[in-house]
């Protein structure tokens, strides 16, 4: 089921639904993802998601009439009561006979959220083991503290795929002391790196790196810094830093509930990197 938290995600998930009535399942699917993470095409509007569409040779007619039919919308709503009732906050999520709700932290922890999964899909009884494998997943990424980074100069790449998944500053979280220099290294093409607004300390002076161009920060404010690759931001393509202590902590927490809804995949990244501060 696709998730439908806000309207860019209700428009995919239309595009979803559509691409089954319209019987062109797995190709159409691949279709939609190569077109958001290899081409950048985030098929953020109608106009888009027809384009793409028309390319399955169906007339523009025949796709608007599958996209705004009774099935789809039903299909649709269904799909908001659902992930309303179960409370879905992030993908991919399981749940198993609506009874256990099965999260991947991690993309490491992809391994065992497939194991969590077949032992409660294989087994006779879905019972103790089960819920012990649905735990241990919900827990396998315990949280650890970022420490201090040595030295007053630091570098983060960007990154088309790092150890923490796709499109990813690496190391995204880092913490320094007040005055430290950063320099964001465009190791992958196609990348800046931009201060998000609001998502710094008070008085602190913002930055917007060139897409493909190395960029270095002084960073002369005390407390927590949140940046974003332009291009990628709905694929959460962000980084924090904390220099000194953590001051604005909570104004951060705040404003990242807002700017959560911008992120179409990854959408817990935010939430991960602020916990380990
Ligand atoms: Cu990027």
């Amino acid at each position: 089921m696709p998730v439908t938290w806000g309207p860019a995600h209700q428009l995919h998930a239309k595009l979803f639904y559509t691409i089954e009535a319209l019987g062109i399942g797995d190709k159409g699917h691949a279709a939609v993802f190569t077109s958001i993470h290899k081409e950048s095409n985030y098929l953020s509007n109608e106009e888009s998601i027809l384009q793409l569409l028309e390319t399955f040779d169906f007339d523009r007619a025949e796709i608007k009439k599958q996209m705004n039919s009774f099935s789809v919308k039903q299909k649709l709503k269904r799909a908001m009561e659902i992930s309303r009732q179960l409370k879905v906050t992030a993908v991919p999520m399981l749940f198993v006979d609506g009874q256990y709700k099965i999260e991947a932290k991690r993309s490491h922890s992809e391994m065992l959220f497939n194991n969590s999964v077949s032992v409660c899909l294989e087994g006779q009884s879905c019972g103790a083991a089960s819920s012990a494998a649905v735990s241990s997943a919900a827990n396998s990424a315990p949280i650890v503290k970022v420490q201090l980074s040595e030295g007053s100069e630091h570098i983060v790449k960007m990154l088309n795929s790092g150890e923490g998944g796709q499109m990813i500053f690496e190391p995204a979280v880092l913490k320094v002391s007040l005055g430290d220099t950063i320099h964001f290294k465009a190791t992958d093409a196609a990348h800046n790196s931009v201060s998000m607004d609001g998502m710094i300390p008070s008085g602190a002076a913002d930055w917007a790196g060139k897409l493909s161009q190395d960029i270095s920060v002084v960073l002369d404010s005390e407390g927590v810094y949140v940046y974003q690759c332009d291009p990628h931001v709905m694929m959460a393509m962000i980084g924090v830093i904390q220099v000194g202590e953590a001051v604005n902590l909570e104004d951060i927490k705040i404003a990242a509930a807002d700017k959560k809804s911008a992120f179409m995949m990854n959408s817990d990244r935010l939430d991960n990197y602020l916990s380990q501060l």
